[in-house]
């Protein structure tokens, strides 16, 4: 795509919009950048250096001289903005599209409700132990648009892709996709579950026969589409043998289905619990797909640990130890939070109404949770699930660090308190990393 001289508006000032209008500067475009924030901070804008800034709506007159828009992932096509500039005839194009036109090289495409992270940052080790120049892009914090343009015939781009950053995609196509899980999450945004699926399988769109896609055989959406996707499928099941792909055993051994051959045992990872298991076979089975040696493969996977923000443990303070799951932003990723402590819990949850229902998070809780301490918009409504299901040990606060401080008081040595929220982080943090990162910083405070 030529976008020498062509006027360009990047929408969103967020790190995708950032890295998209550095980008587009060196393509030749003329670009300005606009945002609906209005009281966007000075060094926010001072880091777009000289290009002009439109806040809060965008002049006709810059309207009607456009030529061409690109949209961040947090900002959805029914927003104002984006309407206007459809309205005009005026195409759209995502970051993450953006991006892939440029791209030179191999990528591999992963998306899911949860656990894509673990699994982007998984599949990019691996890689990297066999490749040189890999870069591990997208939802997992590093647009791609930054990344692009270091890429050559021989490097391999690892992209997590969310739904939002999927709706904008056209030609995306990756050699090898994963669709991890899909459950309900995003509603506020994509309007009904039915929406969310078909989004999240625009990963698939381009792809061909020969390439491959690798799908969760427990989740029966995922099962049931499988025959009408475009590319390969293999499966990988964490509780029973599958035909094609991987499966985890009785003994937790990762199982080749087509050899029979025991790849590893879960014990040898230090991600535990089935939905690793899931994120493992799942890296396993693209990267093999793209070539890599599986003793390489394996010693990866033994080698990694957990991200940052998902099942973290913090500290210990009194003998009660502290773990931020603030990455657990929606009911089934924070049933996992739950499911994986050994420990009595103290569990603090709630925030961006993103119009989820609780019941299945409160329901694994399993006389696990001695108190469930809530902040955040969806605070009554997650009361009010619980005590509609019988769980009464609930404490209202109205900040994470009262939240912190209260838990403090109600562990005795031997429990664990938990930030597991089950919501996104939107109506009292910038993000879940900003949330996370002041748990741990109150967590580790704490006498
Ligand atoms: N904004 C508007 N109008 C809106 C929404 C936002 O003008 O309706 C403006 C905000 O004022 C802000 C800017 O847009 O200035 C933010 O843009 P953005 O929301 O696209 O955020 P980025 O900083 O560009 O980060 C995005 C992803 N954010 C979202 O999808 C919400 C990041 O995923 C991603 O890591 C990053 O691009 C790099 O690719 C975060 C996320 O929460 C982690 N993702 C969701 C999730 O994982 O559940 C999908």
């Amino acid at each position: 795509m030529d976008l020498q001289n062509k006027k360009t508006v990047v929408i969103g000032m967020g790190k995708s919009g950032l890295a998209a209008c550095e980008l587009l500067k060196k393509l030749g475009a003329k670009v300005c950048v606009f945002d609906e924030n209005k009281e966007m901070s000075d060094s926010n804008k001072e880091r777009f250096g000289q290009v002009p800034i439109f806040l809060g709506d965008l002049p006709e007159e810059e309207l009607a001289e456009l030529d061409c828009a690109v949209i961040s992932p947090g900002i959805p096509l029914s927003k104002p903005i984006a309407r206007k500039v459809r309205a005009g005839n005026i195409p759209i194009i995502g970051e993450v599209e953006l991006a892939y036109l440029m791209e030179q090289g191999t990528v591999i495409g992963i998306t899911g409700t949860n656990g894509k992270t673990t699994t982007t940052a998984l599949t990019g080790d691996i890689m990297k132990a066999y490749k040189e120049s890999v870069y591990v892009v997208g939802n997992i914090g590093n647009p791609y648009t930054k990344e692009v343009e270091k890429t050559s015939k021989e490097s391999v781009t690892v992209a997590e892709i969310s739904s939002f950053q999927l709706e904008t995609v056209d030609t995306f196509c990756p050699a090898v996709s994963a669709i991890l899980n899909i459950t309900p999450d995003h509603l506020d945004r994509h309007g009904t579950m039915e929406n969310y699926i078909e989004t999240k399988f625009l990963i698939t769109k381009n792809q061909t026969e020969n390439q491959l896609c690798v799908l969760n055989y427990e989740d029966e959406v995922l099962r049931g589409r499988a025959g009408a996707l475009p590319c390969r499928v293999a499966f990988f099941s964490s509780k029973r043998p599958v035909e094609n792909g991987l499966y985890q055993n009785e003994n937790h051994d990762i199982v080749d289905a087509a050899t029979g051959e025991v790849l590893m045992n879960m014990s040898e990872s230090h991600i535990l619990g089935d939905r690793n298991c899931e994120n493992i076979m799942a890296a396993i089975l693209m990267t093999r797909e793209l070539g890599v040696p599986m003793d390489i493969i394996l010693s990866a996977v033994k080698a990694f640990q957990a991200v940052e923000h998902r099942i973290e443990y913090v500290c210990t303070k009194n003998g009660v130890e502290y773990y931020n799951d603030s990455k657990g932003t929606n009911p089934d990723a924070a049933i996992t939070g739950i499911q994986s402590m050994s420990r009595k819990t103290v569990l603090i949850g709630g925030g961006y109404d993103k119009g989820a229902e609780y019941d299945s998070w409160i329901q694994a809780f399993e006389g696990k949770v001695k108190k469930l301490i809530l902040l955040g918009e969806t605070r009554e409504k997650i009361a009010a699930t619980a005590r509609k299901l019988g769980f009464e040990e609930i404490e209202m606060t109205d900040s994470l660090e009262e939240a912190v401080k209260r838990a403090a008081q109600i562990a005795v040595p031997g429990d664990a308190v938990l930030l597991s929220p089950a919501c996104a982080s939107w109506d009292m943090f910038k993000s879940f990393e900003q949330r996370g990162a002041l748990f741990k910083e109150y967590a580790n405070n704490l006498s």
